[in-house]
């Protein structure tokens, strides 16, 4: 008797993070992946829905629905960052794969998310690692399935720590997910859903280290950790890398559903900037009357060796 596995759907934004969330969670024995959805945010979406399909075949996951949003951010994410993920595609082990682009869902990814939730048997975990927009979207076409969803988890923002964005007129207090759409970003907080936030504050806390990735090596017999392994390859060129340095951001977002136990978590009341300089800022707001549930710290060592052993099972 297997124990019950939790349904997930999964929004992602197309960065390398975000497809080595979508390796890791196609590990999750508890976890029932329902359909996955693209904003084309920290990608352009041609490109990542194809490594999204490849990655999805690679485990025999052709049954899973795919779909891409259209939506825009008000602050679109640098050129050279969207067109980064194009090298997965290029690599050895998916660069032969052939895609069914006619599986691609017909739906824009608000109606996809709609019906998924509408046709869903019991409450949904929804899991965003890019702009939380899709699902603010979905939730305007039918505000009635806030009652299908059982939490979302999202990795954004930036409560106590310094956010990560670089931009003229900005003064650096956001975190990307939440700058590129901070209205969308207000909206979710308003519908008062079970939110539980992965932001910067608990990511800093995990980089993504050069002796994680040496002793992944060791273990490249293992085809999922050897296209791990070259997946984070491909973010080590980020240059200054005292500024830009590669965290397991939507990494650690996905492992939460795994290993909520390795997280400290704070009940927080919160606001977010939509304008001004500090957009997209994500503030303590004491009678916001906003409760979200706030990651603050994690057991380093429980998390790396949970990844790893994911990772490197047969
Ligand atoms: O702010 C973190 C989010 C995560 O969802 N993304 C990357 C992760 O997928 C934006 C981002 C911040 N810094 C970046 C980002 C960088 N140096 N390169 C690419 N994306
Ligand atoms: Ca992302």
């Amino acid at each position: 008797n297997l124990p019950p596995k939790v349904p997930v759907l999964f929004d992602h934004d197309g960065s390398a993070d975000d497809f080595l969330s979508l390796l890791l969670l196609l590990t999750m024995d508890a976890v029932d992946l329902q359909g996955v959805s693209i904003t084309p945010a920290d990608c352009y979406a041609e490109q990542a829905v194809e490594t999204t399909l490849k990655l999805l075949l690679l485990r025999q996951r052709v049954d899973v629905g795919v779909s891409v949003g259209h939506c825009h951010g008000v602050n679109a994410f640098p050129a050279e960052w969207r067109a980064k993920p194009r090298i997965l595609n290029a690599l050895p082990t998916l660069i032969n794969l052939e895609v069914d682009l006619s599986r691609i869902d017909a739906r824009p990814s608000p109606a996809f998310l709609r019906d998924a939730l509408a046709a869903a048997s019991q409450p949904v975990t929804v899991l965003l690692t890019g702009p939380c927009t899709n699902l603010v979207h979905a939730l305007d076409l039918a505000p009635e399935l806030v009652t299908k969803i059982a939490r979302v988890v999202w990795m954004g923002g930036a409560v106590d720590v310094g956010g990560n964005v670089r931009t003229y007129n900005h003064d650096g207090s956001a975190e990307w997910n939440v700058f590129w759409d901070p209205l969308a970003a207000q909206r979710l907080l308003a519908y008062h859903l079970p939110l539980t936030l992965i932001p910067l504050d608990v990511t800093n806390q995990v980089p993504v280290s050069r002796t994680f990735l040496q002793a992944l090596a060791q273990h490249a017999a293992h085809p999922w950790a050897c296209l791990a392994g070259q997946f984070w390859a491909t973010t080590v060129d980020t240059i200054p890398a005292y500024e830009y340095t590669y965290f397991m951001w939507d990494v650690l977002a996905t492992s939460y559903l795994a290993i909520p136990e390795a997280f400290r978590l704070e009940k927080l009341e919160l606001s977010i900037a939509s304008t001004g300089p500090s957009a997209g800022c994500t503030r303590r707001q004491p009678g916001s009357g906003q409760w979200v549930q706030v990651a603050t710290a994690v057991d380093q060592a429980a998390f790396y060796a949970y990844l790893f052993g994911q990772l490197t099972q047969a």
